[in-house]
This record gives C-alpha cells, sequence and structure tokens, in this order.
C-alpha cells in the first residue's frame, strides 16, 4: 500500500484490548472492531494505527507473543476487507514483522527502535516508520518528568534517533517523528510541545501528533476522558496550522472536519 504524507491525514485509533476478543478465543476478530475499521474509513481516516494496550501509562509490560496474537489476526482481517493502509504501534521486532508480514504497511514505535533488535528490525522491513519521543517507560513516565527545555531536548532525542536510523539504512523518506505528548510529560511540557511544534518542521519529516483525548486536555478543561472531544479539535487545528502532517485521533469525523477547515486556510494564497 502506498503512503505519502505530503499533504495531512488523519490516522484513526483502533485499540485492541484483550476484552474487546469477546469470546475468549484468541483468534476471534470481533465484528465489533471491523465496524470501527468500516466507519473511520467512511468518516475520512486514511490510515488505521492498530496498537495494544502496552503504551498506557501505567501499563504492564505485555509479552510478545501475547501482542502477536492479539494484533495479527486483526490485522489479517482489516488487510482482507479494506484497501486502507494499517500503522501498528509495537516496539517489539517480532511484532513488527508479524504484523508487516500480515499486511501492515507502517511501525508506530513509542521507544524509537530503541528496544533490542527493533532498529534492526525497521531496517529490514523497509517501511515508513514513526520515531516517538517519551521520558522514561510507560509504568513510570508520569511520576516526576523533568527537563532542561522540553522543544530542544526532545529535539535533541530525535535528532540522535534519525541519526542511528540513517546508518542503520533506513531511508530518510520512511521517517516520521513524533513529541509524544503524555509521554513522560508534564501539562506545561506539554502545552510548550504544541504550542512550538512548527519547530519540528526544521527535521523535513512528516510530523505525526497524538494528543486526542489526552490528559492534557483534561487537565485543562478539567473534564474526564469522555468529554475531550472539543479540546481535542482545538489542539489538533493547532497542530495542523504548525505543519502536522498526521493527526493520530479517537475521533475521526470532527477531526477530518477540523483538518478540512485548516487546510482550506492554509492553502489559501490568492488575494481575496
Ligand atoms: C491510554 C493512555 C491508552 C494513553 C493509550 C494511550 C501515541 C502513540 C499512544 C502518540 C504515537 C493514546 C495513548 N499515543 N503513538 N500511541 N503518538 N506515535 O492516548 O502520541 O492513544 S497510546
Amino acid at each position: 500500500m502506498h503512503l505519502h504524507f505530503d499533504r495531512p491525514m488523519v490516522m484513526g485509533i483502533l485499540n485492541v484490548t484483550p476484552d474487546s476478543f469477546s469470546d475468549g478465543g484468541r483468534f476471534t476478530v470481533p465484528d465489533q472492531a471491523l465496524q470501527h475499521v468500516e466507519q473511520m474509513l467512511a468518516e475520512g481516516a486514511e490510515i488505521i494505527d492498530i496498537g495494544g494496550e502496552s503504551t498506557r501509562p501505567g501499563a504492564r509490560p505485555v509479552e510478545e507473543s501475547e501482542e502477536i496474537e492479539r494484533v495479527v489476526p486483526l490485522i489479517e482481517a482489516i488487510r482482507a476487507r479494506f484497501d486502507v493502509p494499517i500503522s501498528v504501534d509495537s516496539s517489539k521486532p517480532g511484532v513488527m514483522h508479524a504484523a508487516i508480514a500480515a499486511g501492515a504497511d507502517m511501525l508506530n514505535d513509542v521507544r524509537a527502535l530503541q528496544d533490542e533488535g527493533a532498529l534492526q528490525a525497521a531496517a529490514d522491513l523497509s517501511v515508513p516508520v514513526c520515531l516517538m519521543h517519551m521520558q522514561g517507560e510507560p509504568r513510570s513516565m508520569q511520576v516526576n518528568p523533568v527537563y532542561e527545555d522540553v522543544v530542544a531536548d526532545v529535539m535533541a532525542f530525535l535528532s540522535q534517533r534519525i541519526e542511528v536510523c540513517l546508518n542503520a539504512g533506513i531511508d530518510k523518506e520512511k521517517l516520521v517523528i513524533d513529541p509524544g505528548f503524555g509521554f513522560g510529560k508534564k501539562l506545561s511540557h506539554n502545552l510548550t510541545l504544541l504550542r512550538e511544534l512548527n519547530r519540528f518542521k526544521s527535521f523535513g519529516l512528516p510530523i505525526l501528533v497524538g494528543i486526542s483525548r489526552k490528559s492534557m486536555i483534561g487537565t485543562v478543561l478539567n473534564k474526564p476522558v469522555d468529554q475531550r472531544l472539543y479540546g481535542s479539535i482545538a489542539a489538533a487545528a493547532l497542530a495542523l496550522w504548525q505543519g502536522a502532517a498526521i493527526l493520530r485521533v479517537h475521533d475521526v469525523a470532527a477531526t477530518v472536519d477540523a483538518l478540512k477547515m485548516c487546510q482550506a486556510v492554509m492553502r489559501q494564497t490568492e488575494k481575496s
């Protein structure tokens, strides 16, 4: 499947939780998941991100075999029915190989290929890969994150990971960067990263932003996760205005409208 990031697009989040396998069958793909994909496509999602639970703040690590069993049947089922690029949210080389073999098109690694074997896997698979910044590990990252200068620190990390990828033989054209909203960041760090997102354009790589429903929105608005839609849309617009290429979101229809408005304004170059 051909993936291009030359104009902004919406990535719809499909969460894969063990509970969604309602009958307990390990290789059963719930209709609910496929219906969710179908709905996100109808609403204008141009890529589907499939992730396990393992990146949640406070999450326990998941075994590679468990992650493969969760993700592979779902990728196969989506690939068989829909003509949409699929990205897989994983840090594990075995999952990356299995997911791409099953028909996924892109890697999304919150650990930026730092786990053993992940860099080699990405180089071998030769698919687009998102390098995300995270301080610490999901289990403990929100305890007390500290930065000297959050934008400079995150940029320095991404710069180093880009270099490592290029040295491993990954084409620059395959790389996507992500400041990692909420991953080892306090509210002030997240707000600074969003306010200064345009600085990340200096890498010359597509910028992926995942802010949808995150706690930074909940904290600003003092609202629970099911009441963060308007805040998420405002944040999406701010990110698009500063050059975000991929918006990773739960609420596809609303975000696509925001994207179209931002695009209309940003493309308008003639005098009125
Ligand atoms: C619970 C809390 C469940 C947080 C899931 C999450 C990103 C990502 C995630 C992101 C990239 C979420 C996160 N966030 N991948 N995976 N960028 N590239 O809110 O910001 O979806 S998981």
